[in-house]
């Protein structure tokens, strides 16, 4: 029987468990990447586990999260990154140097190798090939420091894709059709993988769109074959060197499989407040907008920018439009600067950002007040655009450049013909602001430079011997890390210091929410489906262990969150029966007796006492051995200092 390609590539990294689907396997990491909002825990919890240099083999911290510096606290965390790479033997790509997913593809990711990063949509990576996975901050500081990272072994689909796409749809349209047809959490557990006729219409930028938001459909990845075209794009990088040819037996056995003929596709977006909330331009109708941003590490590399260029062109944005344009890299910025384009977008009216996440992670570019923005990113959470109000729709840049002229959202197949665009034969590589670290005899004098924002790692302690404490929160379906740990350009500087974060925990749910939980000292949280989708942010889990949460129950978890929840030592629970929802509510004091034992006796069905009900509620425990010894020790750094002992 013939293999997959993601099979192939974890056969080659398997170094613990069985290959058996929905059970954990330990694979070796290759490469990892780190960006600055959940860099400096990471470096901090590498640090702790006092392993002097990295052991993969290549290893890179990016600035381009945290870039507004308001006060001391970014500029101090750069720093502090900048001195830890140095010293451990990290790459570190300087602010304005580019968003992480974008220069790594463009400058480190390898067909074949494994990447984990602490960000959710690594699996950019998956464009050229990689099994590249997003992490917490935790789970990479591990495999930095050689130890393997774990997964569920994944269900593998397969996406067949047929045909090419006609003029002016992009690949963001694919995406989102297949975000339409599987849901924010229809890739849970499961890596898609896109194979058949279109792969080879499609080029690396357009792949990579496609496989970061991936990330949306809750996937632990998605991965294209590494082809002609892929060796095409290493070649103009300078890097043909690290090619090889890598696609799927013919004869390969999938999950499932869905079937997508690209000709049939049309020009959609994504309406508030959900990357799945999927309508073609027709089913929208007339909508006027305030903003358009074009950007994100979805759709801002040098063939998205040259579209919008084009379409710019000789026009001037709309007069009730705001644009922006954030390129995302310092190649893709230079070469627009280089062959007159970045000229174009000025001319136009475009206001110009530096090669960074910027608003899409609210940093900066908040909509004015019920504003309707149309952006090219791929997540258009509840208020994190920064503003509770604003209506954003994800779409592509096309769709985005055009829209921008006109003040309303345009169908870009309206521009009639369109030329052809293609890939440059060499890209314009400098990489002056990527810092190779000391070398190994230097290391032990490169100072590590910490500020005053940098707060050492909350307080832990092993699993209780029993719970029993209040509900702090009841939240519904689909809650978001957005919802769960608020980012932005106030919250995001306070990264490093989880004391001070941790009161801004669900403030966009229930402004009281951290108090309440600080005064009960200990409590738990009840939530519906697809629990803490979206971010790796593992201050979703660090922020309310500091609040003292002890488990969260819900009717299903997003998988990096669930991961994030073990690695902070929270019990995370679902509902045996998803009706018993409603037997518990906000405030209700609630008990699981003997809960150390049970989880250390491997018992996976636990009962929750609903002590003001009455009600006795089933609920699932899915611990293995590895993720029951690290919630039994506390979580992960607990766990791993007890290995390492
Ligand atoms: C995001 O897109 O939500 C982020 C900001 O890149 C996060 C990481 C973070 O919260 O720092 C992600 O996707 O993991
Ligand atoms: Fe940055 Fe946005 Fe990409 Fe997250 S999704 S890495 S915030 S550009």
């Amino acid at each position: 029987m013939g293999l997959t390609l993601t099979e192939k590539i974890l056969k080659d990294h398997v170094v613990d468990g069985e290959f058996v689907k929905g059970q954990e396997i330990g694979i070796k990491i290759d490469q990892t990447l780190t960006q600055d909002a959940t860099g400096t825990m990471a470096y901090l919890e590498f640090e702790a586990m006092g392993v002097p240099r990295v052991r993969t083999e290549r290893s890179v911290a990016y600035i381009d999260h945290n870039t507004l510096q308001s006060g001391f606290e970014n500029a101090d965390d750069h720093r502090f990154i900048g001195s830890v790479a140095k010293k451990h033997g990290i790459y570190f790509s300087r602010p304005g140097n580019g968003i992480c997913h974008q220069v790594h593809l463009e400058r480190f990711g390898v067909p074949g190798k494994t990447l984990i990063g602490s960000d959710s949509h690594t699996p950019t990576g998956g464009g050229i090939g990689m099994i590249a996975i997003g992490a917490g901050g935790l789970d990479v500081a591990v495999a930095m420091g050689g130890g393997a990272y774990y997964i569920t072994y994944p269900k593998i689909v397969k996406v067949n894709l047929t045909g090419k796409l006609s003029p002016w749809v992009a690949a963001k349209d694919v995406i989102l059709e297949v975000l339409k047809r599987l849901s924010v959490k229809g890739g849970v557990g499961k890596v898609i993988e896109y194979t058949g006729e279109g792969v080879k219409t499609l080029s690396v930028p357009e792949r990579a769109t496609i496989t970061n938001m991936g990330a949306e459909l809750g996937a632990t990845t998605s991965i294209f074959p590494s082809d002609e075209v892929t060796l095409e794009f290493l070649k103009a990088q300078d890097r043909a060197d690290v090619w090889k040819e890598l696609k799927a037996d013919d004869d390969a056995v999938y999950d499932e499989i869905v079937e997508i003929d690209l000709s049939q596709i049309v020009p959609m977006a994504a309406c508030p407040h959900s990357p799945d909330n999927v309508k073609t331009c027709e089913e929208i109708g007339r909508l006027k907008i305030d903003q358009v941003c074009i950007g994100s590490c979805t759709n801002s590399s040098f063939m998205d920018m040259m579209k919008v260029a084009y379409i710019l062109k000789g026009k001037t944005v709309h007069p009730d439009v705001s644009l922006s344009i954030a390129p995302g890299s310092k190649q893709v910025l230079n070469m627009l600067a280089q062959n007159g384009a970045l000229s174009i977008m000025i001319d136009a009216g475009a206001r110009i950002l530096e090669s960074a996440c910027g608003p899409c992670i609210g940093m900066g570019q908040s909509p004015n007040s019920k504003g309707v923005s149309l952006r090219t990113f791929n997540r258009n959470f509840e208020g994190r655009s920064g503003t509770k109000d604003g209506q954003i729709y994800l779409v592509s840049p096309e769709m985005a450049a055009v829209s921008a002229l006109n003040g309303y959202l345009t169908d870009p197949r309206t521009l009639g013909e369109m030329p052809q665009f293609s890939l440059p034969a060499q890209f314009t590589i400098n990489d002056n602001m990527i810092v190779p670290p000391a070398a190994e005899e230097e290391m032990d004098k490169v100072e590590i430079l910490r500020g005053p924002n940098i707060k050492p790692f909350p307080e832990t302690s092993p699993l209780d011997d029993s719970i029993e404490c209040a509900v702090s929160l009841k939240v519904g379906d689909n809650i978001t890390t957005d919802h769960i740990m608020p980012a932005g350009a106030k919250i995001l500087p306070l990264r490093s210091n989880i004391p001070a974060i941790s009161q801004h925990c669900f403030t966009v749910c229930d402004e009281d929410f951290p108090r309440r939980a600080k005064n009960l000292g200990r409590s738990i949280i009840v939530g519906g489906s697809n629990y803490g989708q979206g971010s790796s942010r593992e201050h979703a889990a660090l922020a309310p262990l500091y609040l003292g949460i002890k488990a969260v129950l819900v009717k299903s978890f997003a998988r990096i969150h669930r991961a994030n929840l073990i690695n902070a030592g929270i019990l995370p629970l679902t509902f045996v029966n998803e009706e018993d929802y409603d037997k518990i509510g906000q405030g209700d004091e609630i008990a699981i007796s003997d809960v150390r034992a049970a989880v250390a006796d491997g018992k996976t069905q636990l009962t929750v006492v609903n002590k003001t009900t009455g009600a006795q509620i089933p609920v699932l425990c899915e611990l293995t051995g590895r993720t029951k010894d690290i919630v039994l020790a506390g979580g992960l750094l607990d766990y791993t200092r007890e290995a390492l002992k």
